[in-house]
Formats: structure tokens, sequence, C-alpha cells
């Protein structure tokens, strides 16, 4: 999988993509990514990426024409399955949404500042709009990450054990069930006598069982809606 990430902060991608899952991914050549500086697509002399907004309104705008010229030339060696654009007011991003974007070869994500981007962009490039959550950051590079760490650690291969994102949280709709490492009696609390029994069916379903609870408990939404 190919990612591209364009955006007026690129080095804010360089501590987040340098460690663990994403890093070693990098490394062993299942995730390229690559990170774009839309300012040096800026052809005014002041390398200006926002302008006021036509009618006013507090906040600039990014301009069309950096960003198109960035997506162009990207678009020249890379036929992407996804243009995304990282804004607040998109479709919350979701395990299901991860699932899907997952299987894309190439990917671009582009990162929203100051009030948005013109809207004429938004019209005539992007295929999809992501949000993380409903609440406002400074910027798309945040929710940029998260995508891509989310997408990147299920390529077959990521993980050291192939079965591992299979079980995690929202994977079959539940939450993860509790899990316990030595020692068995921790200052009084110990393991449950069950994950010491032996008995593996017991365990499935003890685990199946404790994983429904808390999804009841904690997030009952998850079990009303088929969509995540
Ligand atoms: Cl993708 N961008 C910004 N600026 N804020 C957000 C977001 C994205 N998702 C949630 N809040």
């Amino acid at each position: 999988m190919r990612i591209d990430i364009l955006s007026i902060f690129p080095e804010m991608f360089e501590g987040p993509f340098s460690e663990s899952i994403v890093k070693r991914a990098q490394e062993k050549g299942l995730a390229k990514i690559y990170i774009h500086d839309i300012r040096s697509y800026a052809t005014n002399k002041h390398k200006r990426v926002d302008d006021y907004p036509y009618g006013g309104g507090a906040g600039m705008v990014m301009m069309a024409e950096p960003i198109v010229a960035a997506i162009e030339d990207l678009k020249i060696k890379t036929n992407y399955d996804a243009i995304v654009f990282m804004t607040p007011d998109g479709k919350v991003f979701n395990q299901t949404m991860a699932n899907h974007f997952s299987s894309f070869e190439n990917i671009l994500l582009l990162c929203g500042h100051y009030k948005g981007i013109d809207e004429r962009i938004r019209d005539s490039y992007i295929t999809h709009e992501i949000s993380i959550g409903d609440y406002v950051l400074s910027g798309g590079e945040l929710a940029a990450m998260i995508v891509t760490d989310a997408l990147v650690r299920l390529i077959p291969g990521v993980l050291g054990d192939e079965t591992s994102a299979l079980s995690d949280s929202f994977q079959d709709g539940l939450l993860s069930p509790p899990v316990y490492t030595r020692p068995y009696d921790f200052k009084g609390f110990k393991v449950p006598e069950i994950l010491l029994s032996g008995n593996e069916k017991a365990i499935v379903e003890w685990k199946h069982q404790q994983a429904v609870e808390r999804t009841q408990k904690r997030r009952p939404d998850l079990l009303k809606n088929g969509d995540l």
C-alpha cells in the first residue's frame, strides 16, 4: 500500500511514522508513506497557500491552486483509489471504513487547515471526506496520522501475529475482553481461574461472554447498529 499525504506541516509526521508498527511496515516494504509539502507547490513569491474568504467571515481558506498543482503532480505517477480530504465535516472514521480502505493500493490524504479548503477542490478532486470524531482539531495532520496507523496495521504481514488484528476491539463488533499476565496474584487480586483451567473451549466462551458484557455495559450503541 502506498499512502501520499499533502500537508502544510510535513514535519509533524516524522515522530509518529518513525516508531512502532508504522515504522516496521515501512521497513518491510509493506507500506510506502510519502509526505508532501503543499507550500512547495505555491507559485506566488511569498509561497502563500491561503487567502481571505469570498463573502467575508472569520478565518482563511486554503487556495485551490497549490493543492490542485500538488494533486495533479502526484497523479502523474500514481493512480489513486481514493483522494481523501481530512475534515471535521467528513464521515466519521470507524473500523469498517479502516477495513475497506486497507484493501486499497494507493491513497492520497489531504490535510486541511484554517477554515477549510476552496470548495471547488472538494467538488472536482476529492473522492472521500473523513473526520476522526466530533471535535475540532487545528488541522487534518493528526487525523491523517490516525487513519494511516489504522490502515497500515491491517496490511497482511505487518503485525507479527497474523491473527492479532482480527482479535482487536471492533473487529467483530465487540470490545475486547480483559487480559491478564503474570503474576497470578497481584497484591491479592487474582487472575480468573478459568484462564488457568487449560479448557480451551471454555476459555473461548468466557472471553466472548466477557466481550459481550463489556460492550453492553460500555458501548451499548455498538450492539444496536450493524454499521459499527
Ligand atoms: Cl479530519 N480535521 C480537523 N481539523 N478536525 C477534526 C478532524 C479532521 N476530525 C475530527 N476533528
